[in-house]
């Protein structure tokens, strides 16, 4: 019999069975149980008339897709059912979601997470995911206050994400290392199957929309058309790879080595990804992995947030990459 090891297995080993990790286990199997339902609906999205667009837009204006709003609910329900959840801030959602203060009085976490990323590749049949980071209350007593749930990304104890590809993968990290479990359909339980992953030391791939490059700073379009010539640490130029949905780019790149660029622009003056529960997740895994996030001026983890649904440019990979970016914008 194989060494099998489940999510849930795994997260009471690394944390010794502590009560915090009991705690912080639950919350993250009600993630693990949102995954899966959310994965069996976009296996067969093409199957049942769940695909399209609603005609609805969402607190960002924009169009609301019927898996977004299935992903939506499914992950505030089940998080809503754990003891331990306080709150969750949501993409799809303009405020905080408090949770009944009664029956919640032992919760203490606050979920931020995008349900959907990627969401306009849907219906292209083009890997999605849903991203989460997981904080812990800071202030005392019930109430939940805007500190609470606006944490820099340092304070956070838990982050991961959910790739909706060829195969179902669940990505953690609990500050003990990146960790990766590939959904059994047969079973319907998440494997160990990518242990301590790490990002490989030479950045191989530059990710990022070119087609906005007339609307980039003058040095930054200049850095970005250096990638085509410059070589990495192995000697080798990088190649290019932008899928359009930063969950499947970065996991890409995170088994592959290399950076993801969403730079400020004409279009966007504050960059595009949302920094809680777009930037702060993967900014979390990829220190975790040895690599590095910055919104160009710091660390993205030190940033401090302002508003929930707060728009930053995000540049995340290889250290070098990440520290050479830097560089050509401060
Ligand atoms: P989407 O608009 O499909 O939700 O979350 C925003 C996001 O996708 C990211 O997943 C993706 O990396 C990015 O936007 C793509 O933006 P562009 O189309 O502007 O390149």
């Amino acid at each position: 019999m194989p060494n099998v090891i489940n999510l849930t297995r795994q997260l009471l080993e690394q944390n010794t069975y502590t009560q915090e990790s009991l705690e912080l286990a639950n919350v993250i199997n009600q993630l693990a149980l949102a995954a899966k339902l959310v994965s069996r609906e976009v296996t067969k999205a093409g199957l049942v008339d769940i695909l399209g667009a609603t005609g609805e837009t969402n607190c960002q204006q924009e169009k609301v897709q019927k898996l977004d709003v299935f992903a939506n609910q499914t992950f505030v329900e089940l998080l809503k059912q754990s003891p331990y959840v306080k709150a969750v801030g949501s993409e799809e959602v303009k405020k905080i979601i408090k949770f009944n203060e009664f029956y919640h009085e032992k919760s203490k976490y606050i979920v931020h997470l995008d349900p959907l990323d990627g969401s306009s590749n849907i219906d292209v049949n083009v890997s999605v995911g849903t991203n989460f980071v997981i904080f812990k209350k800071q202030s005392p007593g019930q109430k939940l206050g805007k500190k609470d749930y606006l944490q820099p990304g340092r304070n956070a104890v838990c982050a991961g994400y959910v790739v909706y590809g060829s195969s179902t993968m669940l990505v953690y990290s609990s500050g003990q290392g990146v960790h990766g479990f590939t959904l059994d359909p047969s079973i319907g339980e998440f494997l160990l199957s990518h242990e301590n992953m790490s990002l490989p030391q030479a950045s191989t791939i530059y990710s990022i929309n070119e087609s906005y490059a007339p609307k980039w700073q003058k040095k930054f379009r200049q850095h970005v058309a250096d990638y085509k010539k410059d070589k990495n640490s192995k000697g080798k130029v990088r190649t290019a790879r932008y899928i359009g949905s930063l969950v499947a780019d970065f996991h890409r790149n995170l088994l592959k080595g290399g950076v993801f660029l969403y730079p400020a622009d004409k279009k966007h003056p504050q960059g595009k990804l949302r920094l809680l529960y777009e930037g702060i997740p993967f900014a979390y895994l990829i220190e975790q992995a040895g690599g590095a996030a910055s919104d160009g001026q710091q660390a993205v983890l030190d940033i401090e947030p302002e508003e929930l649904h707060q728009r930053i440019p995000l540049f995340i990979g290889n250290k070098e990459d990440v520290e050479a970016i830097e560089k050509v914008l401060q």
